[in-house]
């Protein structure tokens, strides 16, 4: 067993938190106040490679380790979890799917774009009546000559309002339930996807969780990714490497919260003393640290599985340690985030001292890409089986 990080993955985390701490952490607050994150920012992610961490880079990624993708994740989202859902969504469920799924022609056509970071990827899975219930989708394909044509409606789509590529998640008999659906790269300037509306959200309000309708829309038949039918799994893969994105996500927020939170009960000085010369704070900041510490080996141990899977690591284990990790990070998350903000007392209720825009951002690590009640239910089912 070795704890120790690559050479390789040492200067990742020390370009990642540089520029993260250079770049990012001066305009956390604005990217939340004006939501919306600068195209400076987007262009300086590109240039260091980190919208393709781990793809190769025949295929315009930076060709490194999973484990090297999920430290990006994790420190961008230090300063701000915007940026690092911005990262992890793109990566995990739109290139990571083309990446596994696609041809080469697809590879060559969408890729190397997304990798490079020239476009931004999403997936359109979610729809009113199919959340934690995937396979209930109501948008349909339906095959007509060279193409397969689409309508429904889907919500919370991280990402979506960059309107450039995403993977569509459509139903062609409905009834089969998770056995009819398939999968497409879809074109969100197509005609027929008409973007609804981008919501208004508690936190990660720098990105766009966009609402779509699909009317009628044309997608050219060599856009379906995998075989028909594959849909599902496609979908339940990339969610597989997507829970370690939120993980790491979840991770980044708690450590920013938890160094705010040292900081601040080093200096603070009440009753003549400092915060962290109070046993109650103490301990808070040991149990801050406990929890931060067995998340953190939970998410690079399911990225070290992911990275080993040719070298026979089991899917099975990927599947409840990427479920695990993300649970139990999002919950040290939100813990730690309140606790942050407890040490902070009133101050953590002002939005300068940031700690609220943290304690708000970490919520949605316990919800999206499978809520932890979902992560439950697959952790227990594999425990089962
Ligand atoms: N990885 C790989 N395969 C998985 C999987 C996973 N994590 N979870 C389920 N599957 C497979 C099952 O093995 C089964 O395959 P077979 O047909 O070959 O047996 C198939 O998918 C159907 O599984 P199951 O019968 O368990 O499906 P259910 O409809 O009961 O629901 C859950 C499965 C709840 C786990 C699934 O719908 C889910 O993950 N929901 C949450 C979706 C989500 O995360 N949404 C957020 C999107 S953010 S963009």
């Amino acid at each position: 067993m070795n704890f120790q990080l690559t050479d390789e993955e040492k200067m990742v985390q020390d370009t990642v938190r540089s520029f993260a701490q250079k770049e990012l952490k001066p305009i956390a607050a604005d990217i939340d106040k004006n939501h919306k994150i600068p195209d400076s920012i987007i262009k300086g992610l590109a240039e260091l490679g980190l919208f393709g961490v781990y793809i190769p880079q025949e295929y315009g990624g930076a060709g490194l380790s999973f484990l090297s993708y999920a430290i990006t994740v994790e420190e961008i989202s230090k300063v701000c979890a915007s940026t690092g859902v911005l990262i992890s969504a793109h990566t995990s469920l739109c290139a990571n799917s083309i990446y596994e799924f696609g041809t080469k022609e697809q590879k060559e056509k969408y890729l190397v774009p997304l990798a490079s970071g020239q476009k931004i990827g999403c997936i359109l899975l979610t729809e009113p009546e199919a959340g934690s219930d995937a396979a209930n989708v109501s948008t349909t394909v339906k095959k007509e000559g060279d193409y397969y044509v689409s309508n429904g409606n889907k919500i919370f789509v991280t990402n979506g309002g960059y309107r450039d590529f995403g993977i569509l998640i459509a139903t062609h008999d409905k009834s089969l339930r998770h056995k009819g659906i398939d999968a497409f790269i879809l074109d969100l300037k197509s005609e027929g996807v008409e973007l609804q509306r981008n919501e208004d959200k508690m936190g990660i309000r720098g990105t766009y969780t966009s609402v779509f309708s699909l009317e009628n829309v044309k997608i050219p038949k060599e856009n379906l990714l995998g075989k028909e039918s594959e849909g599902f799994k496609i979908a339940m893969d990339c969610l597989d490497g997507g829970r370690i994105g939120i993980a790491s996500q979840a991770l980044g927020i708690a450590e920013g919260a938890y160094e705010k939170a040292l900081e601040y009960a080093k200096e603070r000085k009440q009753f003549g003393k400092t915060l962290s010369e109070f046993q109650a704070i103490q301990f808070k900041l040991a149990d801050m640290a406990m929890h931060i510490e067995a998340a953190k080996l939970l998410v690079y141990e399911s990225a070290w599985i992911k990275d080993n899977l040719k070298n026979g690591a089991s899917y099975n284990d990927l599947i409840i340690k990427s479920s695990m990790a993300k649970a139990y990070a999002s919950e040290t998350a939100t813990y730690v985030t309140k606790e942050a903000l407890q040490i902070h007392g009133g101050y953590g209720y002002i939005a300068e001292y940031e700690i609220e825009r943290m304690y708000r951002d970490a919520k949605i690590t316990e919800i999206y890409e499978g809520t932890n009640e979902v992560q439950r239910i697959v952790i227990s089912k594999m425990l089962l089986k």
